[in-house]
């Protein structure tokens, strides 16, 4: 009845994340801040791309970003509200974003403890025709009480306290992990709030998909290769795969999470370190992935265990379902030894 449609238990992200500060009694209130301001970029994001259309936002800004790609106006727009969010929350010291070729050292006057890498609009090839695109971050403590320096953010994924992403697809849907688990929250414009729609959320241990560009099929390497041959012809007559590949990685992922299965971006002889970025889309999302029971590979090594150079660094990414990444390891392995 009537009662039923309106919820009265709302968990807003606000007072989910306040009550995980309450487990840290320690701790000021710094992080809950900091995420405040996130989720506010977030949201203003959300607005930002369900009226491009509308506004004309659509279309090259005429510059190209450090990645060489055009830069869409929504690109520029998402960049410079993050970077104003964060340096506003007075929370952060160091920032990286996909769309600046060095880290930003916020002014001493509004420095605080973290340190936050990001995409703002990963995806963004796909703005014009309505696929779903993402924000991506990650979080890390400024080492021991130094001043804000680079070697700050070339940390290896695990020391993240938190990482998360937010998708704007055909709803608003913002998940985060602070290092217990994984929760998903979805906007609802008529509050203005993101509400706890997915709390705990945990990838099946094995999937029946597998999402990877084909298209690159002829450079990729032997274990890649062989994967991908038996997710299309199992030997041992289990029923094949089946490919989902939307070329957004927050929706790929976000996939993933949700329906299990395994997303990869190999290295391939065109690029030997593969496409994504290491510090704002494979940390990441390789953080949630093993929040979440999956696991996250880079070919060689635990993803998260890869101790970045430099920040706009690419690396391999195999990550999804735990026994999934384990065939994929077994296979590298194998060639190791071979
Ligand atoms: P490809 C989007 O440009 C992106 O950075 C990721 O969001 C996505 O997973 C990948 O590139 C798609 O790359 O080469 O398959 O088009």
């Amino acid at each position: 009845h009537a009662a039923d449609a309106f919820r009265t238990d709302l968990m807003t992200i606000t007072r989910f994340v306040l009550n995980e500060q309450s487990k840290h009694p320690e701790s000021r209130g710094d992080f809950s801040i900091l995420l405040s301001h996130i989720v506010l970029g977030c949201k203003f994001v959300c607005a930002a791309v369900n009226k491009a259309g509308l506004a004309k936002l659509i279309g090259l800004a005429g510059e190209t970003n450090v990645q060489g790609e055009e830069q869409k106006k929504l690109d520029v727009l998402s960049n410079e509200v993050f970077v104003k969010a964060l340096v506003s929350s007075g929370r952060t010291c160091i920032l990286v974003s996909e769309e600046d070729e060095e880290a930003i050292i916020v002014e001493p006057s509004k420095r605080g403890k973290y340190c936050v890498v990001f995409d703002p609009l990963d995806g963004s090839s796909n703005i014009d025709c309505g696929v779903s695109i993402g924000t991506i971050f990650g979080i890390y403590m400024i080492k021991d009480g130094g001043e804000a320096r680079l070697e700050d953010v070339l940390q290896p994924g695990k020391n993240m306290l938190a990482a998360g992403y937010c998708m704007y697809g055909s709803s608003c849907t913002f998940v985060l992990s602070t290092g217990s688990g994984v929760n998903g929250f979805t906007l609802d414009p008529s509050l203005g709030e993101f509400i706890l729609t997915h709390p705990d959320i945990k990838i099946p241990k094995k999937g029946k998909i597998y999402s990877v560009n084909e298209g690159n099929a002829k450079n990729w390497d032997g274990p890649t290769a062989k994967f991908v041959e038996k997710c299309k012809f199992p030997k041992d007559g289990s029923p094949a795969k089946s490919l989902r590949y939307i070329g957004s990685m927050v929706a790929d992922v976000h996939r993933t999470l949700l329906y299990g299965g395994v997303f990869l971006y190999p290295a391939d002889k065109k690029s030997p370190n593969g496409k994504l970025r290491v510090l704002y889309e494979v940390f990441p999302m390789s953080f949630l992935m093993e929040q979440a029971g999956g696991q996250s590979f880079t070919g060689k090594e635990r993803a998260l265990d890869l101790v970045p150079k430099k920040i706009h660094e690419r690396s391999p990414i195999f990550l999804g379902s735990y026994d999934d990444v384990e065939e994929i390891k077994a296979l590298y392995a194998a060639e190791e030894k071979a």
